[in-house]
């Protein structure tokens, strides 16, 4: 399959003209245009937002198992369309052709657990303290959810937050990155087919809002939408929040990502190289779950850091689109800047650096391929606290596991960790209370890659929301308690007497 992006979305049956409007959307991979889409105005976001409360009154009528139905469908296209989906998200954030298979893997995977799911919305019945009486937990559809997504993860964060709000009876207005808006159009498109037939669902279920951060901003002051999920970086995460709470919405943050792994004396050392260098140049460094700092316990740190060095020293890293490529592009040119500042700032404090450098490739000089970085830290330096979205692995060492848990929860950001160890003890310490603070603390496994059966999202400044598995899906509903009494007397609870006579 050679097509490219614009052939791709016309496969999808989407016949725009991408030659105008305000948004350029440029591919990683060669730096050029692929294509020009027009952001939406005050007025149509406002209309959207209408639009979407109309939706939400009509599908919340739909029985929850009934909604489920849409998912299975929807499912059902990913699972046809993956190829050419994983492809466009190769072409426009540049992860390898795998990883954009794997993401749309992730959104197949999210639709499946929405379908159990929609026959699963359950509340709990709760023991009544009075006589005759009982209490039930209800789960109810909440409204019209706005979903924020980064461009690093195109789709599969609109799928892990749609599905779930589809099933619990929510409608959807999804702003993706600017960086990625034809993968937004294309899922839409792929939603559209699933919708077309399914007559229960009303129209404007799903919406794409096109812009820039003020765009969003608009759907994110606006008080008609119930909850907002975002997914990004501590800073866009910093604007949103306050402004949910001021108007007492419901915010679900999934930011920043500073993740660590420890690797023990007694762990399988290939394992662990293995989960470190996936970690760590996977998406070229650019997951909120990528590795970006590592323990190393003084007895193996020299054969670790040796063995890292080797593996880097044979990466592919190059288009994408190739087979044997292992690392493809940076976004761009400021994520390129970002990582020489980075590397400049550790050379500062005294680290070793190895590799870091940009790669020309002689036909894509717009594009910016870098050469993953080793950063040894110097002794007196016991952390990095900023994430960086590059490939850089931070390597200290460290001869306590107890200093070395410390060492990774001394960062403001708490989603990703793991550990590498064959020491049960070790392992049930790191994830204990007194373990990893992380939203995700694994063992003999890296950082990145979750499964969307687990709740995802982190502590501290990753925000605290959850995101796809577990019971995320509470996050996109309203509970209410209804006590009924079935006696034919009005007891108080908490034993108040009120006595109006006879
Ligand atoms: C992200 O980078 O925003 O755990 C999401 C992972 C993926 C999701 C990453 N399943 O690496």
């Amino acid at each position: 399959m050679s097509q490219n992006a614009i052939e791709i979305l016309e496969s999808l049956g989407i016949s725009k003209n991408f030659k105008i409007g305000d948004m350029a959307v440029r591919s990683p991979i060669d730096g050029l245009e692929m294509a020009r889409v027009r952001s939406h105005s005050n007025d149509e976001i406002d209309a959207m937002i209408a639009n979407a409360q109309k939706a939400f009154l009509e599908w919340r009528k739909v029985p929850a198992p009934k909604r489920g139905q849409l998912i299975r469908i929807l499912g059902e296209k990913l699972r046809t369309h993956k190829a050419a989906l994983g492809r466009l998200v190769t072409m426009e954030c540049g992860k390898i052709y795998q990883e954009g298979l794997g993401e749309v893997q992730e959104m197949i995977d999210i639709c499946d657990f929405a379908v159990g799911l929609s026959r699963q919305l359950y509340g709990l019945t709760i023991a009544s303290e009075r006589p005759g009486h009982k209490m039930v937990e209800n789960w109810h559809p909440i409204g019209s959810v706005g979903i924020i997504s980064a461009f690093n993860f195109p789709v599969a964060v609109w799928a892990w937050n749609t599905a779930l709000a589809l099933v619990c009876g929510d409608s959807v207005i999804w702003k993706p990155s600017e960086k990625t808006p034809l993968t937004a159009l294309a899922c839409q498109a792929i939603l559209q087919e699933a919708l077309d037939g399914f007559s229960e669902a009303p129209e404007n279920l799903s919406q794409i809002l096109l812009g820039n951060a003020v765009a969003g901003q608009k759907m994110v002051e606006d008080k008609r939408m119930a909850v907002i999920s975002a997914t990004g970086s501590c800073a866009m995460g910093r604007k949103v929040a306050p402004i949910v709470a001021a108007r007492f919405g419901r915010s679900i943050l999934e930011l920043g990502g500073n993740n660590a792994i420890i690797v023990c004396p007694s762990a399988d050392l290939k394992m662990a190289l293995h989960g470190i260098v996936f970690g760590a140049v996977g998406t070229a460094g650019q997951r909120c779950t990528s590795t970006r700092r590592l323990f190393l316990h003084e007895d193996i740190y020299d054969t670790v850091v040796a063995s890292i060095k080797d593996a880097y020293g044979k990466v592919s890293i190059g288009d994408p689109l190739n087979d044997d490529t292992l690392v493809g592009p940076l976004i761009d040119a400021m994520a390129f800047s970002n990582m020489e500042k980075a590397l400049a700032l550790a050379l500062e404090q005294g680290a070793s650096v190895t590799g870091g450098k940009r790669i020309e490739l002689d036909k894509y000089t717009d594009a910016y391929y870098v050469k993953p970085a080793v950063v040894e830290m110097p002794s007196n330096i016991k952390n990095v606290k900023e994430e960086t979205f590059a490939p850089i692995l931070y390597i200290f060492k460290y001869n306590n596991l107890e200093t070395a848990i410390l060492a990774n929860n001394d960062v403001p950001q708490g989603l990703s960790s793991a550990i590498f160890t064959n020491n049960v003890r070790e392992a049930e310490l790191f994830t204990s209370a007194l373990g990893s603070d992380c939203g995700i603390a694994n063992v003999n496994i890296g950082t990145s890659g979750a499964e969307i059966g687990g709740a995802f999202g982190g502590e501290k400044e990753t925000g605290g929301g959850r995101e796809s598995g577990s019971d995320a899906w509470k996050g996109y509903m309203r509970r209410s308690t209804s006590t009924l009494n079935y006696s034919s007397e009005l007891p108080l609870a908490q034993g108040i007497k009120f006595d109006l006579g006879d």
